[in-house]
């Protein structure tokens, strides 16, 4: 009988196996809150492991530097056309390892050392590649960064053109990783014409809202669009860029390579092309709508409870808990929700008064539970779940039932079945 790969990795390396059937039971097990990630599909995972992870592939389709290209040729073709379609961009480049080496493709397209970026700041939702002082970025380039209105704890599109005016930067930034409103690129547009910049939206976390129309897209108006493709595009890890305009285009396909990076992961690429295929099936937006609407019952039915949620709600798939009127940190808000089979992260909120590694929020996302089948009857199930647990932290009784409930819903909404094994030898001690 032919053996499976990881019948194969069993015989070869059990440790890896057992720790890989961990990581599995631990998925299974846990109620996936962090914002950014989302359990991808099996064929996606066909797809990155299998065979093309053999092949050097420098260059694009039909224009490479090694010989044996012509099936790596058409998978590559099938992403850059489908990430086209899905996107309705005359220019894509499926070949960035992650999001922020497609930032850094971007970046040395356009600028050069010592030009100014104009940002967000990390901690009012930024990401670490904008121009962050311990990033290469805001090494290589003198970076601006616009904050929310400390009022609204949304965007400040005067305080943006204001700094924009002053400073002139070469590049402006919109795109965050822990932003919960809609994005206005029309009026970036603006601001950035007026200052004769470039536009760079990274649309890593809504990419999946933005390919099926809840969120404006931002290919119209910027002059290019980075993302990541395993966010609430669901694919496997990886990164892209998109553009409207293809003569750019050709500036980033330099850019990325030899600019950047070497070979191209074909294998991941290959996933890409799968779960870009996905993504322009109508289910995914229907699956998309329900990410949007279960975010929005988990903010509501915590703010139910008394729980602050930053800029008061949300209008994308993430959310931002506020901990300040709790008395607790970041830092202990993961542990609690870690005990109690919830998994977050830490996240700073806009003015936090702690550091990045202790910080005063949580950012909570719904694609991942989505992508289980959970609905707004559970999110709001789980609300009430983080509230019992955060508003009395000390009560061992409340601990207890939580770890039911997060055990009910894990049980009644199961992840990845067909993966499921017998237990390894050691799996038991091991996880
Ligand atoms: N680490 C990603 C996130 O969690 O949003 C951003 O790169």
């Amino acid at each position: 009988m032919p053996k499976s790969n990881f019948d194969c990795l069993t015989e070869t390396d059990l440790v890896i196996a057992e720790l890989i059937q961990c990581e599995l039971q631990r998925q299974q097990n846990h109620l996936e809150l962090i914002a950014s990630e989302n359990f991808t599909s099996p064929a996606v995972l066909a797809a990155q492991g299998s065979v093309l992870t053999n092949k050097y592939a420098e260059g694009l389709p039909g224009k490479r530097y090694y010989g044996g290209c012509e099936f790596i040729d058409e998978i590559e073709q099938l992403a850059i056309d489908r990430a086209k379609q899905l996107f309705n961009a005359a220019y894509a480049n499926v070949q960035p390892h992650s999001g922020s080496q497609a930032n850094f493709a971007v970046f040395s397209a356009l600028l050069k050392p010592g030009d100014t970026i104009l940002s967000l700041d990390l901690s009012h939702g930024g990401h670490l590649t904008h121009g962050s002082p311990v990033n290469l970025s805001g090494k290589l380039f003198r970076t601006i960064h616009y904050g929310v209105h400390p009022e609204t704890e949304m965007l400040d599109y005067e305080q943006i053109r204001e700094l924009a005016h002053q400073y002139s930067p070469q590049l402006i930034i919109c795109g965050y990783t822990a932003y919960p409103r809609q994005i206005d690129f029309q009026q970036f547009r603006a601001i950035a014409d007026e200052v004769n910049a470039y536009l760079l939206a990274d649309m890593s976390h809504i990419a999946g809202l933005v390919a099926t129309g809840y969120h404006p897209s931002p290919i119209p108006d910027c002059d290019v669009v980075t993302t990541t493709t395993h966010k609430t595009l669901r694919g496997p890890r990886g990164g892209m860029i998109l553009s409207r305009d293809p003569e750019l285009g050709k500036q980033f396909d330099r850019a990325v390579f030899p600019g950047t990076q070497g070979g191209p992961l074909e294998h991941v690429i290959a996933g890409k092309a799968v779960a870009l295929g996905e993504a322009l099936q109508p289910a995914f937006k229907s699956y998309i709508q329900q990410v949007v609407a279960n975010a929005q019952v988990l903010a509501a039915q915590l703010q139910l409870q008394g729980i602050k949620i930053v800029s008061g709600g949300t209008d994308n798939h993430l959310l931002l808990i506020d901990l300040h009127p709790l008395k607790l940190t970041g830092k202990q808000a993961d542990q609690l929700l870690g005990d109690i089979n919830i998994t977050v992260n830490k996240n700073t909120v806009p003015f936090d008064s702690q550091p990045p590694w202790i910080t005063s929020g949580i950012r909570l996302g719904s694609p991942a539970l989505t992508t289980r089948g959970m609905g707004s009857v559970e999110f709001a199930e789980i609300g009430k779940i983080i509230s019992a647990r955060l508003l009395e932290p000390n009560d061992a009784a409340i601990v207890k039932h939580c770890r039911q409930r997060v055990a009910q819903l894990c049980e009644a909404f199961p992840l990845y079945p067909h993966l499921n094994q017998k237990p390894l030898a050691l799996i038991s001690s091991a996880c």
